[in-house]
């Protein structure tokens, strides 16, 4: 049995878990589950919590604030659909989509679930080809019918395509403008997706193009919906697509082992150009013989991502509404931060690499000006360069790339005025991914989750 410690803070209950119990599937009692409700009880662990207790306050504030959307769900049947949706199938986009003013977040909250269910359809490796390509082609079609419906997908995304007649209604109650911008990147989207069924992604050309269909297309949208709500002057494409290229890579590189071991079919993004140049054969990574090799190719994969770091602070510095700017800023910080976890990290091939939900909950509390986005990036880019090996095949081509960042951040001249990502190394931190041995004085202040 599961043993949990449930505090009373301003009248609420707040469960924290022992380290028995994990942080991805809590079981709580009945009792606790009426109290909680079910996604919501995972604060964390104590350990992590003692290991890390500044991860609290900002933890506390997460919580209160998922608690306060969770009273916001429009009365609406369709739109309350739409937002309950995006809460179970996206956690960390639906934070900061909720933060949006009311008209713009409608039409995210919507452009997200349609392109959640474009992306349900490409991700299911059980329906066969010929079935698949036409359903991704006319997609953008689809969105006006209210009839309309493909069942695929499991869990929530079933849910999602099951009911999708909500979000196409929710959809049709949006301004033409914003409809627009949803519909022509569904089409450009699933056209891509299309192409990308049957063409494996070879050259680092392929790897930029396939990202530009599933993420740079999304960023061009945003930048799309920003000025059709009047809150933005239109961002150029070329910025707007490497703000979803930096995401999106750093999502393939996170998730080698998830998609290699996908069942019953395994789809795989990292270009053959690089991985050819460490082993035969893709899956041979996560053999333990394999090892150096692995985190060379990982290293590899974790320097063409950096490429995109400079495009996405130009974009974020243009960025003037509050509201937008910790919308587009939150993710992008949790990108580098998730790159500078899973650089030289053999864990990748291993299990699954994230940070820490305090880590998390940090970046959403102190994510408001662009000060504090260069700090960020200052902070982890110091963590990649004092994880950089002398000996890694990609070393030189890394630090430069990492010390044109650093000085991207240092002009800003807003540097001093920030709390660090980086503490003093904790003894009793031990499964932090400390830098003890590369001489680093600090400990990375995030930690592998149990599971
Ligand atoms: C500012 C703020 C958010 C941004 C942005 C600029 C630019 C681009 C993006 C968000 C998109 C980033 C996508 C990164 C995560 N990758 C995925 O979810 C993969 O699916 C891609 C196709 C569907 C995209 C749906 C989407 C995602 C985020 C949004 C959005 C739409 C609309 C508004 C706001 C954010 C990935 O999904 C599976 C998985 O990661 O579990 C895949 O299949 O590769
Ligand atoms: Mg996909």
């Amino acid at each position: 049995m599961h043993t949990h410690i449930v505090l009373y803070i301003l009248g609420y209950p707040f469960t924290l878990f022992s380290k028995k119990s994990t942080i991805q599937s809590p079981i709580p009692s009945p009792f606790h589950r009426r109290l909680l409700g079910l996604e919501q009880c995972k604060m964390g662990s104590l350990g992590a919590i003692l290991r890390h207790p500044d991860d609290f306050y900002p933890l506390l504030k997460l919580k209160m604030a998922a608690r306060h959307a969770e009273k916001q769900i429009p009365p609406e049947p369709h739109w309350g659909f739409c937002y309950t949706l995006l809460h179970k199938v996206s956690r960390s986009f639906a934070i900061v989509i909720q933060q949006l003013g009311t008209e713009l977040r409608n039409a995210v909250c919507i452009f997200y679930l349609v392109l959640r269910a474009l992306d349900t359809v490409e991700d299911d490796t059980s329906i066969p080809t010929e079935v698949k390509v036409p359903i991704l082609m006319a997609f953008h079609r689809h969105i006006y019918d209210r009839d309309w419906h493909f069942s695929c997908g499991t869990k929530d995304y079933k849910v999602l395509m099951d009911q999708f007649h909500l979000v196409s209604t929710a959809f049709l109650e949006l301004g033409r403008g914003y409809q627009e911008a949803i519909e022509d990147i569904t089409m450009r989207m699933g056209a891509g997706m299309a192409k990308f069924i049957c063409k494996e992604v070879e050259t680092n050309d392929d790897y930029d193009e396939y990202c530009h269909y599933v993420a740079g297309l999304v960023g061009l949208g945003l930048s799309k919906l920003f000025h059709a709500s009047g809150l933005k002057d239109l961002a150029s494409d070329s910025l707007s697509n490497s703000m979803g290229l930096f995401l999106q890579k750093t999502n393939i590189i996170r998730d080698y082992l998830e998609d290699i071991n996908e069942i019953p079919m395994s789809r795989m993004f990292w270009p053959h150009q690089i991985w050819s140049k460490y082993v035969n054969k893709l899956e041979d990574l996560k053999y333990e013989e394999n090892s150096v090799k692995a985190v060379q190719c990982l290293n590899d994969m974790v320097t063409n991502a950096l490429i995109h770091v400079d495009d996405c602070l130009k974009y974020m510095s243009a960025l003037r509404d509050p509201a937008i700017f910790r919308f587009c800023a939150i993710p992008q910080v949790m990108a580098i931060g998730t790159l500078a976890l899973c650089y030289n990290n053999i864990e990748v091939f291993r299990g699954v690499v994230k940070m820490r939900r305090g880590l998390t909950a940090k970046v959403i509390d102190r994510t408001r000006t662009m000060s504090d986005v260069y700090g960020a990036f200052f902070d982890f880019s110091c963590m990649l360069k004092s994880k950089v090996n002398k000996n890694d095949p990609n070393a030189t081509k890394t630090l430069s790339s990492l010390e044109a960042v650093l000085k991207t951040c240092r002009d800003s001249g807003t540097l001093n005025k920030r709390k660090a990502y980086i503490i003093r190394s904790q003894p009793s931190c031990s499964d932090c991914c400390s830098f003890h041995h590369t001489g680093y004085p600090f400990c990375i202040s995030f930690c592998k989750p149990i599971n």
